[in-house]
Parts: structure tokens; sequence; C-alpha cells
């Protein structure tokens, strides 16, 4: 009874909850190593025209002009917010005003509240109206509405846009051919993971048996559960079953959602979707222990019970590595820790996710299970089928000089769902990110024939070198395989070019930079970085080629695109580009920072 006061309750993120994880180099062979690509250029930091605001009076005046921001940008979708064939449709209903429409939302991805959040606020237009909560992504639902609500929805600042559910719309409204194709798959290739699988020739069956064994890789998912009877985690996948809330189960099964999704992301085989929803390491096998209820509370008892229940089954079940996508706030649990640094004695990598609380003003809130020292903590990015590479916003971050490990993909990842038998959800977050990594370490675990050595390749985002908020940086999967099977062959076309700048902006001044955009294929991502933790307000704006940021000695913030207001501590603008060209990209400093700026996409320094 006493006890009870210990079980510290952790709630659990689904849905589009991120999860933030630490970044640490363990001791124990955890080893991250910068690479960069050669044709990605080392920029010394781009040319960059300081533009100097006279006085705060003149900074004041332009921001009066910042409303016009997209029209003029985008006249494609942003203007009306309602897709052209809804459009039709709602012009050709507009005399039955009770008629519900179902009607594709999407909000814009740097929204400040996140999708829950809003319906709930907007309460009024959508009780009872929703008809899909998961849409497209994390960012999309479906809602039937009448044209009156639908017009409320047009003029409210967190809309993207506006279509029918056959329409595929992106961000910005803009078609986006990938999202309702690609899925699981997107994520891993654009990460060269999937070519690495196929270079390298790992998939994580590690015994070259069709079964599963426990002399494959095998990734423990501590989680819900996991649903063997999905079609991507059946066939002997799952070869241990723990279940710490209903202890008297024997056999696997997930009555979340969560911890299904997660162990496809790293070991399903994508047989429901064959080509489509390969996770990361199809060849490995799966341990599944429960620790979270049916109602989303984990214990942290259970968690630490995890922990010893791996440990002690390790030569059992062969586990090479843990995934726990679970998280909560709070300080360092020491008894954790110790759990996980037993664990990497006994040659177990624990990954972890780093938490989805971020955005707003909260500057500072890993995980508490990704602060601990031995712990490979994952950070949530989105890659250039999600309109990437940028940070999710509500990725955690840490605070001074500690955050996660790495970032990897887990935004809209579209993976197992479980008790449907072979269909598939998208959700987003770092639970999503974290078993990309655990997937990969599986993957390299084979490829170096069992050494223990995880040297991870990344690329450097943010503050220069290490940083709180991407750790070491983006993971390049494919180098990653590379390192680890000792080859000096191969290598991988990774989609993105990538530029980063850094400095210290005084208040009331705004840092112009001129980046080219060579292809209207890909998206063009964009995401500041406040370096501060005491709340300081950066905007970001763009202005397309042709458009003159300074007119008549006027700073024209008006012809810009511009990131939501209040994003703090983050401004993130992506979206495929109308022309190519020289774009010119504008920090605008409300209070004196320093910040990180990234730049992906099909781009150069002009
Ligand atoms: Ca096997
Ligand atoms: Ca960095």
């Amino acid at each position: 009874m006493n006890s009870k006061k210990f079980v510290k309750r952790i709630s659990l993120c689904v849905l589009s909850c991120l999860l933030v994880l630490p970044a640490t180099v363990s001791a124990n062979g955890v080893q991250i190593t910068p690479d960069h690509f050669p044709f990605i250029k080392s920029l010394p930091t781009p040319e960059v025209q300081v533009n100097l605001m006279d006085s705060e009076s003149d900074l004041t005046e332009t921001s009066l002009s910042i409303n016009l921001n997209r029209m003029e940008y985008n006249t494609l979708a942003v203007p009306s917010k309602i897709l052209d064939k809804l459009k039709d449709r709602l012009q050709s209903k507009a005399l039955y005003a009770q008629e519900k429409i179902e009607v594709s939302i999407m909000l814009k991805y740097d929204a400040v509240v996140t999708k829950e959040e809003f319906i709930e606020r907007e309460w009024e237009i959508f009780n009872g109206n929703i008809t899909d909560l998961n849409g497209f992504g994390g960012y999309s639902f479906f809602a039937a509405l009448t044209a009156d609500e639908i017009e409320q929805l047009v003029h409210l600042e967190e809309i993207a846009s506006l279509s029918t559910p056959d329409d595929v719309v992106s961000v910005y409204g803009e078609p986006d051919e990938h999202q309702s194709e690609v899925y699981l798959n997107g994520a891993t290739e654009m990460t060269g993971i999937k070519k690495g699988r196929s270079d390298y020739g790992v998939t994580g069956n590690r015994d070259g048996k069709a079964s599963y064994s426990k002399n494959d890789s095998v990734i423990a998912v501590i989680d819900t559960g996991i649903d063997g009877g999905h079609i991507d985690l059946s066939g002997g996948k799952i070869l241990g079953w723990k279940d710490f809330v209903n202890t008297s189960s024997t056999t696997a099964y997930d009555d979340l959602g969560h911890g299904t999704h997660v162990a496809s992301i790293a070991a399903g085989t994508g047989a429901g979707d064959p080509g489509v929803e390969t996770g990361v390491a199809p060849g490995a096998a799966l341990v599944g222990i429960k620790v979270c209820s049916s109602n989303t509370n984990c214990s942290t008892q259970n968690i630490l019970n995890a922990m010893d229940w791996v440990i002690a089954n390790k030569d059992t079940y062969g586990i090479d590595i843990i995934n726990m996508s679970i998280g909560s706030s709070g300080s360092t649990n020491a008894s954790f820790c110790n759990k996980v640094s037993s664990a990497a004695n006994n040659g177990i990598l624990t990954v972890v996710a780093a938490g989805n609380t971020s955005g707003g003003s909260d500057y500072g809130s890993l995980n508490l299970f990704a602060k601990c020292s031995d712990v490979l903590s994952v950070a949530n990015v989105a890659d250039p089928y999600e309109g990437g590479w940028y940070l999710n916003p509500s990725s955690n971050r840490g605070t001074g000089s500690v955050g996660p490990t790495l970032a990897a993909p887990g935004t809209s990842i579209r993976a197992a769902k479980a008790n449907s038998t072979s269909e598939y959800i998208t959700y987003s977050g770092t639970s999503m990110a974290s078993p990309m990594i655990a997937g990969l370490a599986a993957l390299m675990l084979q490829a170096s024939n069992g050494s223990l050595n995880y040297d991870f390749k990344i690329e450097d985002y943010g503050m220069s070198g290490y940083d709180k908020v991407y750790g070491n940086g983006l993971i390049l999967g494919h180098q990653t395989i590379k390192a680890a099977s000792g080859s000096s062959t191969g290598s991988f076309d990774n989609y993105r070019n990538h530029i980063r700048a850094q400095t210290n902006i005084a208040a009331s001044n705004i840092n112009l930079y001129n980046i080219k955009v060579n292809s209207t294929d890909a998206y063009f991502a964009n995401t500041l970085i406040i370096n501060n933790e005491n709340g300081a307000d950066l905007d970001l704006f763009i202005w397309k080629p042709g458009v003159e940021p300074i007119q008549n000695g006027q700073l024209r913030l008006d012809l810009a695109i511009q990131s939501s207001a209040g994003d703090l501590p983050q401004e993130t603008i992506s979206f495929k580009p109308t022309a190519t060209g020289n774009y010119t990209i504008g920090v605008l400093a409300y209070d004196s920072a320093t910040y990180a700026l990234d730049w992906a996409g099909q781009i150069s320094i002009p």
C-alpha cells in the first residue's frame, strides 16, 4: 500500500504525441561520429547581409504590416484555404444550409496547438462531427460540416487548407503525391536505411533462417504490448512475452496499439503491404513487455520491473536492444538509469524517445527516462516526404548542454495498426523516431557481425556540434550501416542538401540570407532554433525570387511568407517552392538571441 506512493503515473504518448530523448555518448559503446557527405557544401556561414532597423519605432511599424504575409506568396491555396473541388461543392450546396459535407482539414504543421487541442478549443464546430481523427497524418483529420461551419474554419489561423477527403493535401494545400503512397518506406528510404539494407545485405536476420530465433537481432519493446496477430509481426517474430499489467496473460497482445506501431517500425515485415510498409529491420525478432495499461498509464515500477526482466532474460531470448517509447516529464530517475547502465554492461543498448511536449515556451523537458547517461535518446524530425528535413516543433529539447543523442524521422509514420490483422495507421512522435534507431541498431549488429560498438553516423544540424535540440544531429542510415559493415563501397544520395548558419542577433535587427532553390520538386525546409532559454522571440520570413525585401527603404514583411507567431523556441517554414531561384530568408529579432538556422531541400548557396 505504501508502495503505491512510489508508483508514478506516466502518460504514454500516443497519436500525435511526440517523445523526446536526451543525447548522450555512452561509455558502454555508443559512439557518435560526425560524418558529412562530400556533396553537402561544407559551409562557411552563408553570405549574410545584415540589415538593421534604425529604431524600435521602425520595427513596430513594419510589424504592423505582417498581416498580409502568405497571401501574396502562395496564390494557389492560401487565399481561401479551400481547395477548388471543395469550393465547387460548397457553391453547389449553398442552398442547403443544414447539409453536411465531409472535409479534410489540414492544420499548419507549425501551428501552436496540436490537432487534439485545436479540436477541443473549437468544440462548438466539431462536436460529434469528426469522422476520422487520423486523416492524412499528424496535422490532418476529417469532419462532416455544414457550409457555415466550414466558413468559420476558414478564418482560423491554424488552418492550412480545407479540401474534400479524396484530394490529397499537404501543408499549405499543395498536393503531395508521396504522402498517400510511401509511408514507412519513405522514412527508411530518405535516411538511406533501405538502400543500406540492400547494399550490405542486412535485415536483422542474423541466423540466416526464415524463422526467428534468439540468434537473430532481438529487440525488446517495453510499451503497451505487441499485437502478434498482425501479419507484419506474426510467424514467430515475437520470441518472448511478459505482461506486468495483466500478469496472467501468456500471449502477446496490445489493447492500446502504441506498442504495435512502435514494434512494426523497428522490425515489421510489411507483409500487409509489401514494399510499402517494411520496418527498419524486417528480419529482426521481438520480445514484448507490456508495462502500460489500456488507459495509457505506465507505472514507473512496471518499467523498472521490465528492465530487470529484460536483463534476467537476455540469454533466454538473445535480447540485444531495448526500445522504450514511453515518457514523462520529471527529474532523472536514478533507479532507471542504474538499470540502463546494467543493461549496457550486459551488452544491451537502450533506446528511448525524447518526448513530445516541446513547443510553446517549453524549452527543456526531456523525457525523464531520456536523461540517463547510458541511454540513446531520439528526437523527431520530418523527412522530405513530410516536408522535411525539419525538426518537429513538439520534439523535446534539453537544457544547458544536455539534449537527446540524435534525431530520426518520426513525423507522420504509417505503421501496423493493432487488432486489425493487416491494416496501418499514421502516428507522429519521438515514439516513432525511437524505433527507427532501435531497428537501425539491429541492422548494425548484423552488419558488424555482433560488434557492440554502435557507431552512428550523423549530419550536424542546429548549433554547431552537439546541441541540446538535435543532439549529435540527424541520422545518416546508409553511412551508419556501411561503417558497421566495414565496407568501403556503396553510397547514397540522401535527397538533401543542407545548409546551416548560426549567429547572435540583437533586438530590433533582421538578418537576411540568400538561398538558391534549384528545383520545385523538393520541399524547401527552414528551421530556426532559438538557443536561449529565456523566451527570446524571433520570427522567420521568406521572400520568393523577384520580390525585394526592401522596397523604397521599407522592409516589406507584408510580401513574405511568415512562420506562425508565438512558436517559441522554434520557427519552421516548409513548402514546395513554385519557382526556382534566389529566396531571401529573414530572421527578425524582437529580443536579442543566439539562433541556428537550417535549410534543407534542393538548394545551394547562390
Ligand atoms: Ca532468422
Ligand atoms: Ca548541432
